[in-house]
């Protein structure tokens, strides 16, 4: 995949935003790379309701040409044609997704060298690395990790597309982008964000 995808990787749900079309809007307006539909967490919406929003999501990035990833819900990423999936270490293996669905964008959260080399291995087309610093937006999130395995990450795969997440804004987005990342994954920098167009633009490279 295109590594500029990962710039600013937008993430959310509704639990993240009191009016998350609008918010998913402005972001797709102020130039987000790429975007993870990611609705769980308590009250989360499920049923006809929990596939409307991601139909909704998925129309507005469409029609900003921005790739509509699907956080661990193969099923549905399949069913309504995403352009891609993301899992962590405990959601289905890759490669049934990559069997039903070749051409599309797979994200793989990892945490150590094992789980990089064989998310690598299995076929991923980036890597999430984090939390990196402290997160208050996933709930079961690792103790924050800091720089340092983006770092030995990077210098293992220097082409390989990596995009950093947790607690990432935009004081500290330049850090995590030098530590090797290609981009910040971000969720409550811009859905707390009162000016979403100036946020974006500070998260993003060379601004
Ligand atoms: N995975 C690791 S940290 C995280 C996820 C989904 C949450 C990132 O959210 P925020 O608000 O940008 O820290
Ligand atoms: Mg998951």
């Amino acid at each position: 995949m295109n590594r500029n995808l990962l710039d600013v990787y937008f993430i959310m749900g509704t639990q993240n935003s009191k009016k998350p079309l609008e918010t998913l809007e402005k972001a797709l307006q102020a130039g987000i790379s790429c975007f993870q539909f990611r609705e769980k967490g308590a009250g989360c919406l499920t049923g006809a309701a929990y596939e409307e929003f991601a139909l909704a999501c998925q129309k507005l990035c469409n029609a900003y040409n921005v790739p509509f990833i699907v956080n661990d819900d193969v099923e549905l990423a399949i069913k309504i044609g995403a352009d891609g999936i993301h899992v962590g270490q405990d959601d289905v293996p890759i490669t049934e997704f990559k069997t039903l669905a070749t051409d599309k964008i797979v994200g793989v959260s990892v945490h150590n060298e094992q789980e990089l080399d064989q998310a690598i291995r299995s076929g991923a087309n980036y890597v999430g690395i984090g939390p990196i610093y402290p997160t208050k937006s996933k709930h079961d999130a690792k103790p924050p990790a800091g720089l340092d395995f983006l770092r030995v990450a990077r210098m293992k795969y220097p082409d390989f597309p990596i995009v950093g997440i947790g607690g990432i804004n935009e004081f500290n987005a330049l850090d995590v982008r030098l530590s090797g990342a290609d981009g910040v994954a971000v969720i409550s920098v811009i859905c707390e964000s009162s000016d979403i167009q100036t946020t974006i633009q500070k998260l993003s490279k060379g601004k």
